[in-house]
């Protein structure tokens, strides 16, 4: 018979909550989480629209934990595609036997925390001493209803669906899809007019392969994305054994990176203006070559600097008027915000695809998309017919997924009441009247602005040493302190106030949401937010309370 007193709930089956059962077992811990898809993987679960793929190379976008893990697992590409990094997951569900504590097609409705004395719940634990301590109460959509002790948030940062309130939305007759939400048989654009709305990462990763398939396709463009070409190819054979060799100092090194990736950037780059021209422009032709993100980090000031941002932005200007042949078509695809304050793209064929005959693209910058009709969009007072419409309108990011449960603390205080005028956490972990309830990668840590299976392993071997810490000290809760958060939270913005990252309306800013909060999210740097958190524990969880009750 299934458990329903657990010590510990996680709410998710991506890589977080697959990471987090795992080390719960190992600890010895009775453990559930709890996965709305049908299947485990997360953001890579569903996802799957055409193109989908990662923008961190494969051999660093993996676990770390399992030294057999990496060396088994062969990865097929420099950036793997949604499908083998899905079937990586399941793998791993296999080889550490995760599925028996992972249900599936299951959400989580609400998750309340219910003091001891308050309920008289308690219930029997594992942990004896602790038989009557408080637990959160959590309710399923099948109707059922479980307590565990803690109550941990692997409900990802990328995962809460964003889809535009365009009036007439519902009444389009032809086929819709929302890039996050894609159907598991696919979509066939055979002969098809399609439109995609939206030219983030996943349009610009969709739009070059619609394109090749549809019979017209029409891009409605907001803004224009900076992409820097992935230069994707099949990972070579002694690449990857050369990388298996030195898998361990990989590892240790990426953590020393302010995202925890980037093996092959060379070594970080210095001022902008300490190099000549000609030689600026040889390190910006040389990081194009070399394909992806790592462009951004090729002087270390591209995101402090604006007078040295403008000059990399120039350049990346300069290369999207040099391949699409339209210059009306090359002005409107350049965008003139910062680089990188929106997360840049990574792609194949982006730009290219503009010079298809086939291929449109509408300025819906300027003439805001007015409706949707049964038979297309209207924008600029010109009705676009389509046969399928495509949205490309990304996330309600790092907030979304959480606020879509009803999440109540001590005294009934829910988590939208507490967030109100945007996240408030300690370390991205915790927070003031919660207690026993942890996010992964939660706002305030680094998690989009690092390598996210970098920064997942790290939140939650976080997590389970502060259990252990707790069971092997007789604590019953741990909260974070209402000061600690404050300061955390004012940390976190003060970093972000240093750079350039603020001035945009990015998704870290929640400001692709009408109505979210304007609060920038991520915290900036991943070593420096590493050591935060090992002070912490050695200072005894400094700026956390834990109590014996
Ligand atoms: P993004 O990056 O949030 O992109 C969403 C796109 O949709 C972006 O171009 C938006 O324009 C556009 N958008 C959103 N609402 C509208 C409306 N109402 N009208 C027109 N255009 C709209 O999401 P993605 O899924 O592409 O990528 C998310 C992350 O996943 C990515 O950064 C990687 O980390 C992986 P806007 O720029 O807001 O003007």
């Amino acid at each position: 018979m299934t458990k329903r007193d657990l010590d510990v709930i996680v709410v998710g089956a991506g890589f977080a909550g697959i990471y987090m059962v795992h080390r719960m077992r190992q600890a010895g811990r009775s453990v559930r989480a709890f996965e709305a898809g049908s299947g485990v993987g997360g953001t890579w679960f569903w996802n799957r629209y055409p193109g989908a793929r990662c923008d961190v190379e494969s051999m660093e976008y993996s676990y770390g934990f399992s030294e057999e893990l990496q060396q088994d697992w062969e990865w097929t590409e420099r950036y793997a595609p949604q499908p083998e990094i899905l079937r990586y997951i399941n793998h791993v569900a296999d080889r550490f036997d995760l599925r028996d504590d992972i249900q599936l097609e299951t959400k989580v409705v609400s998750a309340h925390f219910i003091e001891a004395t308050d309920s008289g719940a308690g219930g029997s634990s594992n942990e004896g001493s602790v038989a009557t301590s408080a637990r959160w109460h959590v309710v399923t959509d099948d109707g059922k209803s479980w307590t565990a002790r803690f109550c941990v948030m692997a409900t990802g940062c990328l995962s809460s669906t964003n889809t535009p309130d365009i009036p007439g939305l519902d009444s389009f007759a032809g086929e819709l899809h929302h890039t996050s939400r894609w159907p598991r048989e696919g979509v066939d654009f055979t002969g098809k007019r399609v439109g995609v709305i939206g030219t983030g990462s996943s349009g610009v990763q969709c739009i070059p392969i619609i394109a090749r398939e549809a019979a017209h396709l029409t891009v409605f463009q907001r803004t224009p994305n900076f992409s820097i070409p992935a230069h994707n190819v099949p990972l070579a054979a002694d690449v990857q054994a050369e990388v298996k060799k030195n898998y361990q100092s990989i590892r240790a090194e990426n953590r020393q990176r302010a995202a925890a990736f980037g093996i092959n950037w060379g070594p970080a780059g210095g001022l902008t203006f300490d190099s000549t021209p000609e030689e600026r422009a040889d390190a910006f032709e040389s990081r194009w070559r070399l394909g992806g993100l790592g462009f951004i980090s090729v002087f270390a000031d591209l995101l402090l600097d604006k007078r040295a941002n403008d000059e990399a932005a120039e350049f990346v200007r300069g290369k999207i008027r040099a391949v699409v042949d339209d210059p009306e078509v090359a002005a409107l695809l350049s965008p003139d915000h910062v680089l990188g304050c929106k997360r840049v793209c990574s792609d194949t064929g982006y730009f290219e695809a503009f010079n298809r005959e086939n291929v449109e693209l509408v300025d819906v910058g300027r003439d805001p998309v007015e409706c949707v009709t049964p038979t297309g969009v209207v924008t600029g007072g010109r009705e676009f017919a389509l046969d399928c419409l495509v949205m490309a309108t990304g996330f309600d990011a790092m907030t979304g997924a959480l606020h879509a449960i009803d999440i109540r603390g001590r005294g009934g205080q829910t988590l939208k009441d507490k967030w109100s005028a945007g996240p408030i956490t300690y370390l991205g972990l915790g927070m003031s009247g919660f207690p026993n309830f942890f996010t992964i990668t939660g706002p305030g840590s680094p998690s989009v602005l690092a390598n996210m299976v970098t920064a997942i392993e790290q939140h939650v071997d976080w997590i389970t040493d502060c259990l252990e810490f707790m069971r092997t000290e007789g604590h019953a809760t741990i909260e974070a302190t209402t000061r600690a958060e404050t300061e955390w939270v004012e940390h976190v913005n003060a970093v972000a106030d240093e750079t350039l990252y603020p001035t945009c309306n990015s998704w870290y800013l929640g400001a692709n949401v009408p109505g979210k909060p304007r609060v920038f999210m991520p915290h900036i740097g991943f070593p420096p937010y590493v050591e935060k958190c090992d002070e912490v524990v050695a200072a005894g969880y400094e700026g956390f309370s834990l109590s014996k009750d």
